[in-house]
């Protein structure tokens, strides 16, 4: 049974990672989409606001578990027996950070490989940044992000937070 873990922030989780979720679900038998739970980071959202909105976007899909963790991202891959680390790539910008990571991640743990996925092209553009700074100024984020987190935005942001 071939396991991969996907890693990220997700604050909040935004079209563009549901696109990589959904392609990666196709290549391996489980998928565990895993929050960092990071205390030197300052999110919008806390790890389980992330982590319910996640769930809530996954449903649909079956062989897909969210979870949070901490520490090295090599040691919570070999924990569900991950061959690989899927992540996703944007631009070329993307490349240099992601590159430095692969190679740590690989000398850290050499039985796993990070496995790219090159985001669709209607997503290229969208961060979870962006989408929290066009939100945070009261634009509609509708088309880039689940109606679940769209509305926790919304909410956030009229409640004066961020
Ligand atoms: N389209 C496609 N992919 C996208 C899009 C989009 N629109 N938006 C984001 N992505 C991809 C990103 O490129 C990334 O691959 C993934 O989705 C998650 O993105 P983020 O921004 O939510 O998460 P990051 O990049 O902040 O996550 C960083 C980690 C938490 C994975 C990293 O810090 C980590 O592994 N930390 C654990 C400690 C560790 O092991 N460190 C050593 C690593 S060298």
């Amino acid at each position: 049974m071939s396991v991969a873990v996907y890693p990220g922030s997700f604050d909040p989780v935004t079209f563009g990672h549901l696109d990589i979720i959904t392609r990666a679900a196709a290549l391996f038998d489980t998928l565990y989409v895993a929050v960092l739970q990071n205390p030197s980071k300052q999110p919008l959202f806390s790890v389980e606001e992330r982590l319910a909105m996640l769930q809530e976007a996954c449903r649909p899909l079956s062989n897909v578990r969210c979870e949070t963790f901490s520490g090295l991202v090599v040691d919570y891959a070999r924990s569900r027996h991950a061959i690989a680390i899927v992540r996703g790539l944007r631009a070329v910008s993307d490349f240099e950070y992601e590159f430095v990571m692969a190679t740590m991640n690989r000398n850290l743990e050499s039985r796993i490989d990070t496995v790219f996925i090159v985001t669709s092209s209607e997503y290229a553009f969208i961060s979870s940044s962006l989408i929290k700074e066009v939100a945070r100024f009261g634009g509609d984020v509708g088309r880039w992000v689940p109606p679940g987190v769209a509305e926790r935005l919304r909410s956030r942001f009229s409640a004066g937070d961020g």
